[in-house]
């Protein structure tokens, strides 16, 4: 047919495009609207580019589901140990040294308090062997001729002599003519004289002043161990002897007795 014979053909042309191409974006729309997608939303129909974007607004999609929470993380595994801290003193050192703190007294005597320990330890054990020495020495070298009492020790040589004689003797040895202090002391005199079976004179005598009797150094005694009856100062006695029962007796200076030494 010829354009001329309809002069409207080109418009019923383009209209049945129009129709055609409206059709098939009906079409898609419907597909659209009936699955569970978001709606698509046709604002109108405009003759450009534009028409065909989707221009819902958010407010009109329904509210989908609250999601699954979904399983739990797993724990990490453990991390490696963080470097070791600063020790609280060594920190407040530090932190008194940065801050311009007093600093600790530095101790100079180490040295020397180490030195006295090994001297102490070195004279403990020169005592010990100081003890063994006098336990031997008691027990080997004093009997018959002398006896330890404490730190003294009583000793005779076995010589013989009156009572000047008997100080001279001792003096000699470097000690003095013994007298006891206390029974003890008495004891172990006498344990002498009795070892050697001979009466023994002291180291007192009351010749300064009659019957106050006193040591060599003139203090009076404070222990006394006399025999019944004595001192009787009888016929002027101003010496003193033990006898083996340990009694005391004052006699004349002039007799001859055992000599026994203190040291
Ligand atoms: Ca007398
Ligand atoms: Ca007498």
């Amino acid at each position: 047919m010829d354009q001329t014979m309809n002069p409207n053909r080109p418009y019923i042309q383009r209209m049945l495009i129009l129709l055609i191409l409206s059709s098939l974006v009906r079409g898609a729309s419907l597909q659209r609207t009936t699955s569970s997608a978001p709606r698509l939303v046709l604002s109108g129909w405009v003759p450009n580019a534009c028409t065909l974007v989707v221009c819902g607004s958010s407010e009109t999609r329904p509210k989908g589901e609250e999601g699954d929470q979904g399983l739990p993380r797993p724990q990490g595994l453990q991390g490696p140990a963080g470097p070791t801290g600063i020790p609280g003193s060594e920190r407040d050192f530090w932190w008194k040294g940065i801050s311009g703190g007093k600093g600790s007294r530095g101790n100079s005597n180490l040295p020397e308090l180490e030195s006295l320990k090994t001297q102490i330890r070195d004279l403990e054990t020169e005592l010990e062997g100081l003890k063994a020495a006098i336990t031997k020495t008691q027990r080997v070298l004093l009997p018959p001729n002398g006896v330890m009492v404490g730190e003294r020790i009583f000793k005779t040589d076995g010589s013989r002599g009156d009572y000047d004689a008997a100080r001279e003797t001792c003096s000699r040895l470097g000690g003095a003519l013994a007298f006891p202090r206390n029974a003890a002391e008495n004891s172990a005199l006498q344990k002498i004289v009795t070892w050697h079976n001979r009466r023994a004179v002291l180291g007192i005598n009351d010749m300064a002043t009659e019957g106050r009797f006193e040591n060599l150094n003139g203090d009076a005694i404070a222990y006394s161990n006399w025999a019944r009856g004595e001192p009787n100062n009888l016929g002027n006695e101003d010496c003193v002897e033990m006898h083996e029962d340990g009694k005391w007796h004052d006699r004349g200076c002039t007799l001859e007795w055992l000599v026994i030494c203190e040291f």
